[in-house]
């Protein structure tokens, strides 16, 4: 295993990895932008070291600088976590050309997989069911054959693209011609790639996903899935595991595709195939997330795997410590993501000071964090707070669970999506596992948050509680927060600010 590890990212998924390490006793090292200085990953880790200005171009995405840092601090490896530079090819190879092992697949897998044309070839091959669609080497007539052969609607997506972005549908020949010449002209400035190619559009597809981990060694296992269907504008806001939809024979199907998928590619590390699924439960093929993903939790929880640990270990050589049959889904796992954001205006990022972060805790609650009470939220960066996952022996279980915990989730000072989700997982729908991806847009388009008046009684409550400076009116009487009034030398006469706890 490594002794020492560069950490080559930020937020929640910085702090995640260097928990693991600290587990394994794997010394980290973290770099920050000047806007986190103070941040929690940077705290955290047993190193730190200052990358740059805020924005991500000159701070988290400059591979030659976190290259420079990693070898002058003695590191081994490099995680890159989810984002930035995770399913950059180009750094995954800089990294390895500078003798650090790179937790990742192998850059040729990142690269393939980026190619969604590629992909889809590859997968074909390999007997992986895609969306029929045409690979649009041809010209504009090819794709007018192509779409009639198909039958539209169809879908015009960037070979570069991936993530929803740059995706056209088309209801009707007369429009295939203009969105392509649409199409092209985005991909080209958003991917540096124009080319595009078709896919028959589904109709209200489910989202799926399989986990896959695999050795240097050629071994590759799945951990099941996570349905992901609860979306908007193409992010996920809740995932769970095991999805409502699947039965044993489709679980075992779409398992057995997913492998196949790992090893078509050469895949090595944790890694993601992405699955559609129709209506009448076919599923295809998507596209593979060569990372660990943001909602990894909900397989840990479910499988049992610490994936983090699981990673740094195929990453040091080591074979997988279980085979297939050795691994099985227990209970239900749900992840909200909690953003700062405002989802009654079309869930616009929302910027500023956490004044008061208080977390559910409790069995089965899990909060993966990395912003607390102090922090600054700027727009630089991806407005994920944090990440709040429960477990429960049922479905039924895990979302009531899920109700409590974010009933009793305080975030104060910025606005953020917490009552949003506390009435989609009460809603009947999603409490029936009716969820395809545009469950956000027909069951809560026009959203408010409740308008609920603040009883006099609390805010007399608040104002006595800040004016007696408690930290909050139940520990009044706890002896601890005596003023030690008449005791020069008591500790709880000292007036600067000192709080213990604190940063
Ligand atoms: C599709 C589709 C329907 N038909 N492909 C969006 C994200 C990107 N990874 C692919 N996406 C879709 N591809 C065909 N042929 C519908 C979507 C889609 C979607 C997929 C997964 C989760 C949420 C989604 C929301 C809108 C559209």
């Amino acid at each position: 295993m490594f002794s020492k590890l560069l950490v080559a990212n930020r937020g929640e998924i910085a702090v995640r990895i260097i928990r693991a390490c600290q587990e394994l006793g794997i010394r980290t090292v973290a770099v920050y932008s000047e806007a986190d200085a103070h941040a929690l990953h940077t705290l955290l880790a047993d190193e730190a070291y200052p990358i740059g200005p805020p924005p991500p171009t000159e701070s988290y995405l400059r591979g030659d600088r976190l290259v420079e840092v990693a070898l002058a601090t003695g590191c081994e490896a490099v995680h890159p976590g989810y984002g930035f530079l995770a399913e950059n090819a180009a750094f995954a190879e800089a990294v390895e050309a500078a003798g650090l092992t790179f937790v990742g697949p192998p850059a040729e897998a990142i690269r393939l997989m980026g190619d969604k044309v590629a992909a889809r070839a590859l997968m074909a091959r390999a007997g992986v069911p895609v969306v029929p669609g045409y690979d649009g080497e041809g010209e504009v007539e090819a794709f007018l054959e192509a779409a009639r052969a198909l039958g539209y609607p169809v879908l015009v997506k960037a070979a570069g693209g991936g993530g929803g972005r740059g995706m056209r549908v088309v209801a009707s020949e007369a429009d295939l011609p203009a969105a392509l010449e649409a199409a092209r002209r985005e991909a080209r400035s958003a991917f540096g790639n124009g080319r595009v190619y078709l896919e028959k559009f589904l109709e209200r597809p489910r989202h799926v996903e399989f986990q896959v981990l695999a050795d240097r060694h050629g071994h590759v296992v799945h951990l099941f899935e996570r349905e992901c269907s609860v979306q908007r504008r193409h992010q996920k806001i809740i995932e769970e595991s095991p999805s409502p939809l699947l039965d044993e024979e489709l679980r075992r199907r779409m398992g057995e595709a997913a492998v196949a998928a790992a090893h078509a590619v050469g895949y090595v590390n944790a890694g993601t195939v992405e699955f559609l699924v129709d209506a009448e439960r076919r599923f295809y093929f998507l596209e593979m997330n060569t990372r660990l993903q943001v909602e990894h939790p909900v397989t840990e929880l479910v499988v049992g795997v610490d994936l983090v640990k699981a990673q740094l270990a195929v990453a040091a050589g080591e074979p997988l410590p279980f085979a297939q049959e050795e691994l099985s889904q227990r209970g239900h796992a749900i992840e909200c993501r909690i953003y700062a954001e405002d989802p009654a205006r079309g869930f616009l990022p929302a910027t500023g000071r956490v004044a008061r972060a208080v977390e559910p805790a409790g069995p089965w609650v899990r909060v993966d964090a990395g912003i607390t009470t102090g922090d600054e939220i700027t727009y630089y960066y991806d407005p994920l707070i944090a990440k709040l996952i429960v477990w429960g022996e049922s479905r039924d279980d895990a979302l009531r669970r899920m109700a409590w915990a974010l009933d009793r989730y305080i975030l104060l000072g910025v606005t953020t999506n917490i009552a949003f989700l506390r009435e989609v997982v009460r809603h009947p729908a999603f409490r029936r596992g009716e969820v395809t991806t545009d469950f956000v847009a027909r069951h809560f388009a026009g959203w408010q948050p409740p308008q609920e008046e603040v009883p006099d009684e609390v805010l007399i409550a608040a104002a006595l509680a800040d004016q007696l400076g408690g930290a909050s009116p139940a520990d009044d009487h706890h002896p601890a927060n005596s003023t030690g009034a008449g005791d020069p030398f008591s500790p709880w006469a000292v007036a600067d600010s000192f709080r213990p706890g604190g940063r």
